[in-house]
């Protein structure tokens, strides 16, 4: 007996400034018809996948800004996407922008949801590690302006009862943090969705540049095989407004090996049959937290942000 989920990483080439949400929810329900016809369960696509990647440039019009935010979903954008959904019974994670008014005041977040089978939301998340800086830096080739345009997540890190399993959620940057699977594999997760948009170029390290899809298999495939779960790891990938972003979208087997990986830049669907009974190779021996955690040994983790060296 096994507990299969079969999944598709459905990675987005470029959006352009001027590309309109239609046109991207346009290309993700042609990725999503691909996924059904391969026999998907569930299609995962990138981070902020609706526009192009805007934290790049300093936007200093408020009106402007808020321009790339989705205050409702679904909406008229995002309706269709919803719909055929439900129309071919598949689930899916979508990362987007996310404003909120509540008491008056704006709150602005990197949000992803799952979406079950029938279209309904089954789960939220807020990204929690926002890379980047806050201030227009004029050294820079490009802006990476997150610290400005959203506030960290407040929803923490949680897994949700769907599609047959449990599933979590991250975005981007915050699959380089041990401690993002980690809390997630804590609950149980089987499945871990994430979606990214990651530059070739890092300008405060340029001589990591060559890095990059190193840095970003070697995260990804640790946290799988440390937790027990599997993870989907989807890019925006290719020249964005000038800026080379990688690609390398993959699937991801708890015992940390690839299983399905993107070969192009482009729009592009890859599809794993996922068994997440598979995940009780590793949750049931090498990595049983249970029988095998030390936590009075870890208070460090959670209480301290920066290093404390010895004395
Ligand atoms: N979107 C996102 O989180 N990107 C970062 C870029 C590197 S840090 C400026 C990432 O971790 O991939």
């Amino acid at each position: 007996m096994s507990r299969a989920l079969i999944t598709a990483a459905a990675q987005l080439g470029p959006i352009a400034r001027d590309e309109t949400r239609a046109s991207a929810v346009g290309r993700m329900i042609e990725l999503m018809r691909e996924a059904k016809a391969r026999g998907a369960e569930l299609v995962v696509f990138p981070e902020l996948a609706l526009t192009t990647f805007f934290p790049r440039w300093l936007l200093e019009d408020e009106a402007e800004l808020d321009s790339y935010f989705e205050r409702e979903m679904p909406n008229a954008d995002t309706k269709p996407l919803f719909e055929m959904a439900a129309e071919l019974s598949i689930g899916f994670y979508l990362g987007y922008a996310e404003l909120v008014e509540a008491d008056g005041e704006k709150h602005h977040f990197n949000t992803s949801i799952l979406v079950d089978r029938e279209g309904k939301i089954a789960g939220k998340y807020r990204k929690v590690h926002l890379p980047g800086h806050t201030d227009y830096e004029a050294w820079r080739p490009f802006q990476h302006l997150e610290k400005r345009y959203f506030e960290a997540g407040d929803l923490g890190f949680p897994v949700y009862r769907a599609l047959g399993g449990l599933i979590g959620m991250c975005i981007c940057n915050d699959r380089r943090w041990p401690e993002t699977y980690r809390v997630m594999g804590l609950q149980g997760a089987e499945m871990i969705l994430l979606g990214y948009n990651t530059p070739v170029h890092y300008p405060p390290a340029p001589e990591h540049d060559h890095l990059q899809c190193f840095h970003n298999h070697l995260t990804m495939q640790a946290g799988a095989y440390q937790n027990g779960s599997w993870v989907v790891g989807v890019a925006k990938a290719g020249k964005e407004e000038g800026c080379d972003l990688i690609g390398q979208s993959c699937i991801i087997a708890p015992t940390g090996e690839i299983v399905a990986q993107a070969s192009t830049l482009e729009d592009e669907l890859i599809i794993a049959n996922c068994d997440l009974d598979r995940c009780k190779e590793l949750k049931d021996n090498v990595f049983n937290f249970a029988m095998h955690r030390e936590p009075q040994h870890y208070g460090l983790i959670t209480g301290t942000k920066g290093e404390q060296l010895p004395e």
